[in-house]
């Protein structure tokens, strides 16, 4: 007797075959797809460097949940965890404050690749990759609201030696890894209110860039993304690294890409119609997967309409090589584990959703004009038995594909 998965798939493969879509290897293709888990949804962002001081720079977490990691040993026991309830390749996106500092407090400006050496140990025995972010927010000298691209020139060349030490140690995790490490820099930078000189505060962030970027890496360890934003709480009128800003720059720069938030634009934009022009100039994307609403708020991502396009846009243009996917959100109101694992799980079954397009079919009927099959065919797309895939997919990888909150929720 087959059971219920099996029927299921055979039924899916068959109606999928049909369209000229082959189910196997989509899968296959899914499975090599890395997908980039932040580590603080775990702990709220609270890091290891000093877990009392609260989040400052725009961010926060709000909710009730009593499942925030109130340790090491818990944040890390959770994070694998949450780690086995997602299919396929992942990578870890860590950032600095969650330092490894052996029991005394080190400052951001003398961190050392030495301070990441047991994540590297950790990441190597649970055969996940690893990214990286600098911390330029969370800290005394990032209370004035600006970081990189201060008028304080003791602020900016603080910052400037973070950036640099952040590169270096990202540089050390792709070495030990064998895989690129992605440094991701997100600056809090900006007025909550009417600002007379816009350009200043952006000529000093050049420098700093400049500074911070001068020593070359190798490509195989790292490359650097830098994290566009079209406001924040407290920031609403001016951010100094908008998305024209980063975007000049990294077409300017070797091995230097912007990053997109979902959450980081005006509501009625699109950050799936985005990805083509970076693609189009033969520049990569970082993209940091969030679900905003109303606003910049990171809700846990769910398989909405912008994940799903976002996805398929990645797969229509084979673009899985030069398009970053990460995540990013933080939310105390559910469980951790559970939320964190949600995201990444509703990204991979976007990206499946998008591999079982018949996209060659839509490409000829777009260049013919034929309009009204394009139309209808991406419509019936929707009725198609996706989750059959998706089930068989888990089933696969050994993860548990409906009920997974319940082991979650164990813990
Ligand atoms: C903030 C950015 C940034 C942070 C993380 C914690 O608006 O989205 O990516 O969320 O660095
Ligand atoms: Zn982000």
């Amino acid at each position: 007797m087959m059971d219920r998965i099996d029927r299921g798939y055979e039924i899916a493969r068959e109606m999928y075959a049909e369209i000229g879509v082959d189910t196997d290897l989509a899968m296959k293709k899914l499975d090599e797809i890395p997908v980039s888990m932040h580590c603080w949804q775990i702990d709220d962002l609270s890091g290891f460097e000093n877990p009392d001081k609260g989040l400052t720079g725009g961010i926060a977490a709000t909710g009730r949940d009593p499942s925030k990691a109130k340790n090491k040993d818990e944040f890390y026991r959770n994070l694998e965890k949450a780690l086995s309830l997602v299919p396929g390749k992942k990578k870890v996106a860590l950032h600095a404050i969650y330092l490894d500092n052996f029991g005394s407090f080190v400052e951001r400006d003398v961190i050392e690749p030495a301070h990441f050496a047991p994540w590297a140990d950790w990441a190597q025995a649970h055969g996940v990759g690893l990214d990286f972010n600098p911390t330029y927010f969370s800290h005394e000298r990032a209370d004035t609201d600006f970081t990189l691209s201060s008028y304080d020139p003791r602020i900016r060349a603080f910052w400037i030696e973070h950036g640099k030490r952040c590169r270096r140690i990202s540089a050390y995790l792709g070495e030990r890894l064998g895989e690129t490490c992605i440094d991701n820099h997100w600056i809090p930078d900006g007025y909550k209110d009417l600002t007379v000189d816009r350009q200043a505060h952006r000529e000093l962030l050049i420098d700093s860039m400049d500074q911070v970027m001068a020593e070359e890496y190798d490509a195989g360890y790292t490359i650097d993304s830098w994290e566009s934003k079209l406001f924040g709480l407290g920031l609403e009128s001016y951010t100094v690294g908008s998305h024209e800003f980063y975007t000049n720059y990294a077409m300017t720069h070797k091995n230097c890409m912007v990053c997109m938030d979902m959450g980081h634009f005006h509501p009625t934009e699109q950050v799936a119609d985005k990805l083509t022009s970076y693609l189009a100039f033969g520049k990569e994307v970082m993209l940091h997967v969030s679900r905003p609403v109303r606003w910049d708020s990171d809700h846990v991502v769910i398989l909405s309409d912008e994940v799903r396009d976002v996805m398929a846009e990645i797969c229509r243009q084979d673009a899985f090589a030069r398009v970053h996917i990460g995540t990013d959100y933080f939310d105390a109101s559910i469980n951790r584990i559970a939320a964190q694992a949600l995201g990444a799980r509703s990204i991979k079954q976007a990206l499946l959703y998008g591999l079982l397009e018949p996209a060659g079919r839509l490409k000829e009927y777009e260049r013919e004009g034929d309009y009204t099959r394009r139309l209808a065919y991406l419509e019936s797309q929707k009725a198609m038995p996706f989750g059959l895939v998706w089930d068989m997919y888990c089933q696969k990888n050994g993860v548990p594909a409906r009920d997974w909150v319940e082991s979650a929720l164990r813990g």
